[in-house]
């Protein structure tokens, strides 16, 4: 048992560990700027975590933080690597060497999964191992300079317990820097963001024209173009991962008649499409975010096929993306006549480095985990009962439709309201079959038929507005959505996983 004392007599030691850990962080990332961004010891671990994830993990963390997904995630990281590094000092203190011992352990366990990563190198290692050594070396020479003490107790707290406090400073300082160094070099390393700002993207042989009435002009409402910047992103990838066009090729491979590979240069001097195609998340919830409009540029997909010949017993495309994620898609969605794109643009410049650059996929029709593969590197025509997506083996179901649905987004849920002329307005979709009419209901009142905005096309969502006069007290609003098939938006509640969130979009407010 450790007297309390003796606990005390920890606490320079956990401070020493957890500096020295920290200047190993820095020095691990800074290894990794200079060799591979995406051998970083955190995106390593990170992405190492996100694979393993369970589906209801994934779900968790985007429902509790949403696009910030990431960032929770690297924090934990965080948290979890510095709880282990005081504990390793304490253990090194008492039993050394196992403290230096443990914090080794650490680096050569994200050594190993680097060398598993989709997207790992001869080097990817190194920033791991350095990370480790550096933190188990300057742990183990701080919490040395502190035997002496121990042994005359009454020493503990003299000039040799403050030099090594003073010297752990010294450490959390530099791992900073080397952090901040890391953040610098990559910055500058940014080549593929230079090439992509330089680019020029082909003409459109035909565009989707966007009619002036798909917009109702109302405030707080979604526009029907979701500008780039406000498009959600959802991805594995911790680090973005940075494909230059010159070294981007595809390949098409499998059950084919004919392999094909296409370069950048094959790809740009193909007849481009232009079309407005709704992309959502199958984690959407109801009345989510994770769904955007945009102008999509490219090649369709069945055009790229063709030339390979799939073969009869074919009835999936496994389209694989530089860092391993997969998306199962049914044959049939990109040899069928939607606008299934090879795209290269997005609203009119070339798709940003976090959406896909330099060549994605988008799909009308279906979720974006079995379709809307991002960095794009190969098409592997195959079979359901032969293989599946990255999702697909954590749970979610191999085919993925889009599901009917409707959002209220004017007025703001727990908005306050004056009473009188009120609109309640929203947006509504099934993408590639179409919407043909949304209906709110307020309180126990009738279902009422708003108004429906043009659509652009079945594979984009619509606006709809109700005007409604609004009576002070507390209301609740709903909205459900009719397909072009005349299909109603189902009442039943079901979550996410394993294909979709399915309800009513359903808000309060409390009118003055
Ligand atoms: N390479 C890659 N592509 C991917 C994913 C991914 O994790 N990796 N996620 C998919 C999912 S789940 C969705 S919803 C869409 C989101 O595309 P966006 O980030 O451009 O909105 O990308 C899809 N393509
Ligand atoms: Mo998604």
């Amino acid at each position: 048992m450790a007297s309390a004392s003796s606990r005390t007599r920890d606490l320079p030691a956990i401070v020493a560990a957890i500096a020295a850990t920290v200047l190993g962080a820095g020095l691990g990332e800074l290894a990794a700027a200079i060799i591979s961004p995406s051998a970083s010891p955190f995106a390593v671990i990170g992405g190492g975590m996100i694979d393993l994830a369970p589906a209801w993990a994934k779900d968790l963390a985007i429902s509790l933080f949403g696009t910030a997904d990431k960032t929770a995630l690297l924090v934990g990281i965080a948290v979890l690597l510095l709880a282990v590094a005081g504990a390793a000092g304490a253990l090194e203190r008492r039993r050394p060497p196992w403290g230096r011992v443990a914090l080794l352990l650490v680096g050569v366990v994200g050594a190993f999964v680097s060398l598993v990563r989709p997207d790992s190198g001869l080097l990817s290692p190194v920033p791991s191992l350095v990370a480790g050594a550096a933190a188990a070396l300057g742990a183990g020479l701080l919490i040395g300079r502190l035997r002496p003490a121990t042994v005359a107790a009454e020493t503990s707290t003299g000039p040799t317990r403050r030099g090594v406090l003073a010297l752990s400073g010294v450490a959390v300082l530099a791992g900073a820097l080397a952090a901040a160094g890391s953040v610098a070099l990559s910055s500058g390393a940014r080549a593929v963001s230079a090439v992509r700002s330089a680019l020029r993207l082909p003409a459109p042989a035909t565009t989707t024209a966007v009619p002036a009435t798909a917009n109702l002009g109302i405030d707080g409402l979604s526009p029907v173009l979701t500008p780039t910047a406000d498009f959600y992103r959802i991805d594995t990838a911790l680090v973005v991962p940075q494909v230059d066009p010159a070294t981007w090729s595809l390949r098409v491979h499998g059950l084919v008649e004919q392999e094909v590979v296409l370069r950048w240069d094959d790809l740009v001097a193909l007849p481009q499409k232009e079309t407005v195609a709704t992309l959502v998340c199958v984690s959407n919830e109801v009345g989510g975010s994770l769904i955007g409009n945009a102008r999509w540029l490219g090649v369709p997909i069945r055009d790229i096929l063709a030339r390979a010949q799939p073969t009869a017993e074919a009835d999936m495309v496994l389209s694989h993306s530089i860092d391993g994620f997969t998306a199962s898609t049914p044959l049939e969605a990109l040899t069928d006549d939607r606008d299934a794109l090879l795209a290269i643009g997005m609203n009119g410049d070339p798709l940003p480095l976090e959406h896909g650059f330099p060549v994605r996929m988008v799909v009308p029709g279906l979720y974006g985990y079995v379709s809307a593969t991002k960095w794009v590197s190969e098409l592997e025509v195959t079979r359901y009962d032969r293989a599946e997506g990255y999702w697909t083996s954590r749970g979610w179901s191999e085919r993925g439709p889009v599901k009917l649905q409707s959002r209220i987004d004017v007025p703001r849920a727990g908005a306050r309201i004056a009473a009188g002329d009120a609109v309640i307005a929203g947006v509504a979709w099934q993408t590639h079959v179409g919407v043909s009419g949304v209906e709110v209901q307020v309180d126990d009142g009738p279902w009422q038929p708003a108004k429906l905005a043009t659509a652009i096309s079945t594979d984009t969502w619509v606006q709809w507005s109700l005007p409604w006069t609004a009576t002070s007290g507390s209301h609740t609003v709903r909205c459900r959505a009719i397909s072009a098939t005349g299909e109603t938006q189902t009442s039943a509640q079901a979550p996410p996983a394993p294909d979709g969130a399915t309800g009513w979009d359903e808000l309060t407010l409390s009118v003055a």
